[in-house]
């Protein structure tokens, strides 16, 4: 009998490919090739902590092309987050939906966690508040027309509430061959999304060797299919 908390079964699976020699090392600049070395993303990714601020890439100069940087805030124990994108400026390329250049904001500690918004253009971003103590956030840039960008100032902000802590919820997997399920995931896990109404967040982590490849079809995300996510496997092949 499958609980009705598990309508909300939410599971990612990411696939690494690791190439000896590369790991560790930092992409380049070359042309085509998009750049989210530490030195390209530092203003984003690090910042000025001091002042809990962050900026685009390159600020207060205009933000390289071909750019892809993410940060992820971490508020203290039973803190939120708050951030505030009402700097000097706010100027991204412009573009209907948000495609080209782009600042993105998810309520949680995954590029899957849910979407608060995707802003382009030059008008700010409203104030965000987190709904537990992470965000993700990640700027992207395409080939062409690049603009100043934006400075970002961020606050913890102590929750009148218990904020729930959710245990971790990640399994590293690799070799030849692996089979993982529902099993994976622990009691407590389960327990969490009973007792706070949330959906149920796993990741697994495939790495295989480099050049061998996964079988993907199998499924790389399911919402509200327990069937399907019961059980699945992955077979690995040169
Ligand atoms: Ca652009």
């Amino acid at each position: 009998m499958i609980s009705p908390s598990f309508s909300l079964f939410f599971l990612a699976v990411v696939f690494t490919f690791q190439v000896p020699g590369l790991q560790g090392k930092t992409k380049g600049g070359s042309p085509g090739e998009v750049k989210s070395d530490p030195t390209t993303c530092h203003n984003f990714t690090v910042g000025t902590p001091k002042e809990r601020k962050f900026y685009s890439p390159n600020y207060p100069n205009y933000y390289t092309s071909m750019t892809e940087c993410t940060l992820i805030l971490t508020a203290p124990p039973e803190n939120l987050i708050s951030v505030d994108f009402r700097g000097q400026e706010f100027r991204l390329e412009e573009d209907v939906n948000c495609t080209n250049d782009y600042l993105e904001v998810r309520d949680g500690a995954y590029g899957y966690s849910r979407m608060i918004g995707r802003y382009c253009g030059h008008k700010f971003p409203p104030i965000i508040i987190s709904s537990y103590r992470y965000l993700h956030l990640r700027f992207h840039s395409d080939e062409t027309i690049e603009y100043s960008g934006f400075a970002a100032q961020y606050q913890f902000i102590h929750s009148q509430e218990k904020v729930p802590e959710r245990p971790p919820c990640r399994f590293e997997v690799t070799g030849e061959e692996a089979r993982i399920s529902r099993a994976d995931i622990p009691s407590e896990q389960e327990q969490f999304t009973q007792n706070h109404g949330v959906p149920l967040d796993c990741t697994w982590v495939i790495t295989v060797r480099a050049q061998w490849m996964s079988l993907p079809f199998l499924y790389s995300l399911f919402i509200g299919n327990v069937e399907a996510a019961k059980l699945a496997q992955k077979r690995l092949y040169t």
